[in-house]
């Protein structure tokens, strides 16, 4: 496309000095030059701690240190030395606060001491450890039912605090676990369960250096996985082709330097990255694959008819799956105008993918949120297995699926037993080893948490780190949600909006961060361990002193609410919280997969927990990897837009400078975006027509009909090389705009990347 676009300047690649320059800045805006400096030589080293920043998995040659511009912004916002102790807190009510933006919150640094919120002078107040969870758990036992308790887990979680957490919870009584990941990879842990038996990835990091073809679907790493960024350069240089889909010209996919390479950084080069780059319309990924399919087919059917060998792995296809006909007949009745229409794609786009997979013998497919925040994610994830079953491309070196998780941890805290429908072999193990009955009834998920707190029948809110409030849907409706509860308890690092709208008995509790040093009573240092994409476990130690004297591990925080409320008499809460050693033996004899634990995990790379599927055992219904036959959707929303005269489809995305709810700074570089947030892109054409009528800056309309109104206000259109029809901006601000009531079929993940939306001109009734 050769109109005016906001992106940077052609030549400008991801990474390079850019990267190097917004680094400088963050460390020393973090006002931690030196510590923060110190403690970046140490992330994702063997002696060192995982960094909080993305779940990519660490190198083997971990001695030289991988640069990372976004992971630098995470270890000096938390290394910062600006700290929010109670003299803040008693400064500024808490209604006040209300009013700042997430940037300022976190802005003013470091909790540093638990606090309490006193209605009567509407301020958080100091309290000590001790009272804080005598009164907690005194809540916890007051409630009715167990089951009127929410357990929130963000995705850092160590895996020793998720699995302390979980037991707590369950020897409490009660599986609601509502995690990040509801809003996340939901859909492709149940579609891969599904499909290959284990809801995890089957790539490792060695893979990449052997892919012929990798199709990276719906991701944006230049922002959000940066490390990856080096691994598709370096497989784009061996040759290896890097098929793009995303609907978003996303800079960092195009072209990259990198950092690390002082030669690039001097000439001012930059390698290309994708070999193809497609732009489907939002939703439109299962059909793409699904035409894929169809192209493949009639390659294959062609070759056969010429006498000559199938293209597809007919062994691997006769051993090891089932369900192909089915789906054959699927992909059949499939007529091509749909696939079009649906995909925004050419048919020329469409049998490129499929030449480029015929092409290669071995083939990667990843995916993260363009994928699983739609309604049909989990048929999408599962057409992208079928099509990669064909040749195949699971269970051999080179190839095979891979979710790329998002918090460094999310899939550890999964390994460990945060699950609301928690799989009978995890409780009868927890049983057997602590003697109690564990609660078997299904908890809740995010949504169903939400929707108890709403109708009151959930009264305590538990986060363990995160963002609630502002990371779900309906914002608004949330924070109500969470002010309505008799209990909220939140063990956090810096405060945020989720802390504003405490319940009756409202706490923040703060703990330390990855990158601390964390003493027992002994003074000995206790690691963490973590676990990757790639199912990699490895340990994780800080380095840095604490923010405060006054801060304890989440490990220690979730032992004392434990000890306060269900008693010490199964399990030596304080004796865990001292020694984590303990608890990895404890996670050892319950959970598969960790013989060996504490020896394992000290070496260098750590260990990898053993993944059936990627050795073709598919512990699936049918003991076989698992072909579905859905159709493709009727109509995505993005068809449904396309439609009318006056509806848009709003996908909700990441800036370059945040994490998450987190606010790094107001710039996205890469997208050519700077000193702002409120920005909404779309296609140039489309923009040109509605500027033409509302003027330069709109409020944005949610018109999903289900009675709730929904309005995002001034925001400044941008020109971007997308889809007409579709737009693009910045979560978490516009989650006023993504609603409850509509969710992924069963995942129930948000919808975040396909809202329906009208724009109007400012203040127009
Ligand atoms: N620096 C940084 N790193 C992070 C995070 C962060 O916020 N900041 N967050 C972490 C977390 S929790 C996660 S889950 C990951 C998120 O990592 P990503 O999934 O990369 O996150 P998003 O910014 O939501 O980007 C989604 C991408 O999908 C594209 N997309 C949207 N809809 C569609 C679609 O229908 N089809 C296709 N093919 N593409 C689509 C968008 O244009 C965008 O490029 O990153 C993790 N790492
Ligand atoms: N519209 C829209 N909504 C989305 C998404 C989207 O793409 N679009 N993405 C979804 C996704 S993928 C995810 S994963 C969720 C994320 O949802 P969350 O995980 O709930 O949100 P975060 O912003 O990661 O949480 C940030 C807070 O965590 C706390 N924190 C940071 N480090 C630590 C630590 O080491 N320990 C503790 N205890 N606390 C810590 C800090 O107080 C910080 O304010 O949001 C989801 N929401
Ligand atoms: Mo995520």
């Amino acid at each position: 496309m050769d109109h005016p676009v906001a992106s940077p300047k052609r030549s400008s690649a991801a990474g390079g000095w850019g990267a190097l320059k917004s680094c400088g800045k963050h460390l020393l805006g973090s006002r931690a030059p030196l510590s923060g400096a110190r403690a970046l030589m140490k992330a994702n080293q063997p002696d060192g701690f995982d960094c909080p920043g993305c779940a990519w998995g660490d190198p083997e040659h971990g001695s030289s240190f991988e640069f990372c511009e976004n992971g630098v912004k995470a270890v000096s916002w938390e290394a910062t030395d600006k700290r929010t102790p109670p003299a803040f807190f008693a400064r500024h009510t808490v209604t006040e606060l209300r009013g700042w933006t997430d940037y300022a919150l976190e802005g003013e640094g470091r909790l540093t001491h638990p606090m309490r919120y006193d209605a009567a002078s509407d301020r958080y107040l100091p309290v000590s450890w001790d009272e804080a969870f005598a009164e907690i758990g005194a809540e916890l036992n007051a409630l009715a039912h167990p089951d009127q308790a929410e357990f929130y887990t963000s995705g850092r979680a160590s895996n020793e605090a998720a699995y302390l957490y979980q037991l707590f919870a369950r020897l409490y009584g009660t599986n609601n676990f509502p995690d990040c990941s509801n809003m996340c990879h939901e859909a492709s842990g149940i579609a891969l369960t599904q499909a290959i038996g284990v809801g995890k990835g089957t790539v490792t990091l060695e893979d990449f250096e052997r892919a012929d073809a990798i199709f990276v679907v719906g991701q944006n790493p230049g922002t959000n996985h940066p490390r990856m960024l080096g691994d598709l350069r370096r497989a784009a240089e061996r040759g290896a082709r890097v098929v793009v889909l995303n609907p978003v010209r996303e800079r960092g996919l195009e072209r990259f330097a990198d950092p690390q390479n002082t030669v690039e950084m001097l000439r001012g080069a930059s390698r290309p990255i994708a070999s193809h780059y497609l732009q489907p319309r939002l939703g439109g990924d299962m059909a793409a694959f699904r035409g894929m399919a169809k192209a493949i087919f009639a390659a294959d059917d062609a070759a056969l008819a010429e006498g000559r060998p199938s293209l597809l792995d007919r062994a691997f296809l006769a051993k090891h799956t089932a369900g192909l006909d089915a789906w054959r007949a699927a992909v059949d009745a499939t007529a091509w105008d749909a696939i079009l229409d649906q995909s925004g794609l050419t048919r020329a786009e469409i049998e490129a993918m499929a030449e480029v997979y015929l092409g290669a013998d071995k083939v990667i497919a990843t995916w993260a949120m363009g994928v699983t925040q739609h309604r049909h994610s989990v048929a999408t994830i599962r057409e992208i297995a079928n099509v990669m079953f064909l040749r195949g491309h699971v269970g051999r070196p080179g190839a095979g699926l891979c979710p790329v998780r998002g918090h460094s941890n999310v899939q550890g805290d999964r390994t460990v037993g945060i699950n609301e429908k928690p799989p009978a072999a995890l409780l009868d193990a927890l049983e057997r080893e602590f003697h109690f009955e564990a609660p078997r009834r299904h908890g809740h998920n995010v949504l169903a948490a939400i929707g108890a707190m709403l109708d009151g029948s959930a009264r305590a809110f538990i986060g363990l780190g995160g963002n609630f409030a502002r990371a779900t849907p309906d914002s608004a409706l949330v924070a109500k949600a969470l002010g309505s509860c008799r209990l909220t308890v939140h063990i956090a690092t810096k405060l945020n909006h989720s802390h504003l709208v405490p319940g009756a008995v409202g706490y923040v509790l703060p703990c330390l961060g990855r990158t601390e040093i964390d003493r027992n009573s002994r003074g000995k240092t206790q690691i963490v361990t973590v676990e990757d994409s790639m199912s990699m476990v490895h340990g994780s130690g800080g380095i840095n002193k604490p923010a405060s004297p006054h801060l304890r591990s989440e490990v220690a925080i979730i032992a004392g609410i434990a000890a306060a409320t269900v008693g010490s008499e199964r399990v030596d809460w304080v004796a865990l919280a001292d020694d984590h050693d303990r608890i990895r033996e404890l996670i050892e004899r319950t959970i598969p997969g960790f013989a060996g634990y504490n020896t394992r995990v000290r070496r260098p790379r750590g260990f990898m927990l053993r993944n059936l599927a990627a050795e073709r055992v598919f512990e699936t219904a049918v003991g076989r990897a698992t072909f579905s036959d859905d159709p493709l959707p009727e109509t995505t929303e993005h068809q449904r837009a396309a439609a009318t005269d006056d509806t848009f489809v709003l996908q909700t995305f990441r800036s370059h400078d945040q994490y998450n709810t987190t606010i790094y700074g107001l710039d996205d570089r890469y997208r050519g975006v700077y000193g702002e947030r409120r920005v909404v892109f779309a296609h140039p054409e489309d923009l040109a027509e509605i500027r033409g009528r509302l003027g330069d800056r709109v409020d944005i309309r949610g018109t999903h009909r289900d009675g709730m109104e929904r309005v995002a206000e001034d925001f400044r259109l941008v020109p971007f090389d997308m889809p007409r029809g579709a737009l693009a901006g910045y979560y978490p601000e516009l989650n006023v705009l993504v609603p409850l009531s509509t969710a992924g079929a069963q995942s129930d993940t948000p919808t975040s990347k396909s809202v329906l939306v009208t724009l109007h001109a400012r203040n127009a009734a």
